[in-house]
């Protein structure tokens, strides 16, 4: 296979910019490279994925050495960290020098990265035109060896770890660029998390694979957007809560309006883009969002196209190299030309992910005969092979901010709160997260319940804090059937 990174032998401008600091490629090859030939032999490496240029320098100098890479949430909590830890077994723990880390990672040993280690050792960066190899690596690690480590949250039980190999990454980052007409010159802006494929691979590897760059906001807000692309930046990406916000700050911001005007590409996923926000963007800017779908799994299935049409509620049509079908209940393919006909998408392709890690019932299960990933999301397609996502298999999954949350991880937490005797957890629209999360609890002592944020730190400090109840509701008990099972939809209908 060919390097992942062809662009740090050989380009010279910025690639990674996150607040006043920076790194040009050179640069970047002289901190990752001396840093990926120590881990060579390592096995494993978490990487404390905080919202930094280490964060970055850390991944790539994994990538390089072609040792897989678990990132971790900083804000997990002891519970999460301990499975993933315990899951993933990784030899050691790269973080920013000066990084607090959890009890949970104490038995790690750490590496800490400097990302300016080349300016205080004194050493010189040739930013002329000459070659700046990296330091010599083994060959190029082979294609199907596992690269990335990404934790994605099930219906029940705690998070499987996605086995994500070189050959996944490269093959949806070139069909993006196809689709996108992303290149070297484009200069991308996203203030979202590094420890999922949105942040990491598709808005931190993504413009290092095409010698591009990346201005990363630390944290998410309009004025950095207004800034960066204001600024020489040409694309922005998103979940849809941050078009959200954008789109509620526009009528009072001529400034963002006119940045947004600006830019060559806007692009939301994660999660559904609302129709009215989408519409209310482009009265606004001139502009229309582009939508892609995509998940941990299976990296990007579907696009709109830069040289195509952009569709309020459509995700656009299969990427280069991806199979794309939508099957019934029976697990008969439904028909092509029906624009009504609903299916569950499955897809196939080189965009697909290996294993979970350690789970080889949960990666069976996930596969239909032939090699056909069952994603769980049910679509239409219009007569031009648009796919429009209706809705979803499971509903004890929850989309909350562009996070897949388990409605099953979140009530176990809640039952090991000592003043919860019963729980069940559901997600209810938000117009800000999409969906929120709301807890039905049935206290031990119904004369003095948990506070409800009491219940919502509680989950906090053990899984994360995006996994926190937005909305707690007590209940005498909860509706069960016949054998026992929650009715969920009895809560819900409340
Ligand atoms: C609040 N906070 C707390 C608590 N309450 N911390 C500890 N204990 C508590 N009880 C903290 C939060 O961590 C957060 O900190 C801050 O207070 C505000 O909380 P919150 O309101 O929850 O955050 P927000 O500002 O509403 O976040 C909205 C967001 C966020 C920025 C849109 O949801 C987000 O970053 N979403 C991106 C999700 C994503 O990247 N998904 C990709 C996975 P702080 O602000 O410091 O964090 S999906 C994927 O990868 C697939 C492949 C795909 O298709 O893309
Ligand atoms: P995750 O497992 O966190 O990677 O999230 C993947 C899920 O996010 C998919 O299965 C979809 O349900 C959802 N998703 C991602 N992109 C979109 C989108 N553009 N529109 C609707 N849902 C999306």
């Amino acid at each position: 296979m060919d390097p992942l990174f062809p662009a740090l032998d050989t380009a010279h401008g910025e690639a990674l910019r996150f607040g006043d600091r920076s790194l040009t490629y050179p640069e970047l090859a002289s901190v990752a490279g001396p840093l990926a030939l120590r881990l060579r032999d390592v096995g494993r490496v978490a990487v404390w994925a905080t919202p930094s240029l280490e964060t970055a320098v850390g991944v790539v100098a994994a990538l390089l050495a072609g040792v897989p890479a678990v990132p971790l949430n900083p804000k997990s909590g002891d519970s999460e960290l301990t499975h993933i830890v315990r899951d993933s077994a990784p030899t050691l723990v790269l973080a920013e020098a000066g990084a607090e880390l959890p009890p949970a990672l104490a038995a790690l040993d750490r590496h800490d990265i400097d990302a300016h280690a080349h300016v205080h050792a004194h050493v010189h960066v040739r930013e002329d035109d000459g070659p700046h190899p990296t330091p010599s690596l083994a060959d190029e690690p082979a294609p199907e060896s596992p690269a990335l480590i990404v934790y994605t949250s099930g219906t029940t039980g705690p998070p499987k770890g996605a086995v994500l190999p070189r050959r996944a990454i490269a093959a949806t980052l070139d069909a993006l660029a196809d689709a996108w007409q992303w290149t070297g010159d484009d200069v991308l802006v996203h203030g979202l998390p590094l420890f999922h494929v949105h942040g990491l691979i598709l808005g931190t590897l993504g413009p290092l694979r095409r010698g591009g760059s990346v201005r990363h906001l630390g944290r998410f807000g309009t004025e950095g957007v207004t800034r960066e692309l204001g600024a020489g930046a040409t694309m922005l990406f998103g979940v849809p809560t941050m078009y959200h916000r954008i789109a509620e700050a526009l009528p009072d911001d001529p400034e963002l309006a006119k940045a947004l005007a600006g830019a060559r590409l806007l692009v939301s996923g994660s999660a559904a883009l609302p129709v009215h926000d989408h519409e209310r963007i482009a009265a606004a800017t001139g502009r229309r969002v582009i939508e892609r779908y995509g998940m941990t799994e299976t990296l990007m299935n579907t696009s709109v196209r830069a040289d195509g049409e952009p569709r309020a509620g459509a995700v656009g049509v299969p990427l280069p190299g991806v199979e794309l079908r939508l099957v019934d209940e029976a697990g008969d393919e439904v028909a092509t030309d029906d624009p009504e006909a609903v299916g569950e998408i499955q897809v196939r392709g080189p965009n697909l992910f290996t294993e979970y890690l350690n789970r080889p019932d949960a990666t069976a299960a996930a596969f239909a005969p032939g090699g056909w990933f069952r994603t769980g999301d049910m679509a239409v397609r219009d007569p031009d092979g648009y796919v429009r996502i209706v809705g979803r298999k499971a509903t004890d999954l929850i989309k909350s901010g562009g996070y897949k949350i388990g409605a099953g991880e979140i009530e176990n937490a809640l039952l090991s709160h000592e003043g919860v005797r019963e729980a069940a957890v559901t997600g209810e629209p938000d117009p800000d997260l999409g969906e929120r999360i709301v807890a039905w609890v049935v206290p031990t002592d119904a004369a003095a319940p948990p506070a409800a944020k009491d219940l919502a730190d509680h989950v906090a400090t053990s899984l994360a804090p995006h996994k926190r109840p937005r909305v707690v509701r007590y209940l005498e008990s909860l509706p069960r059937n016949d054998m026992g099972k929650i009715m969920k939809r009895a809560l819900t209908q409340q």
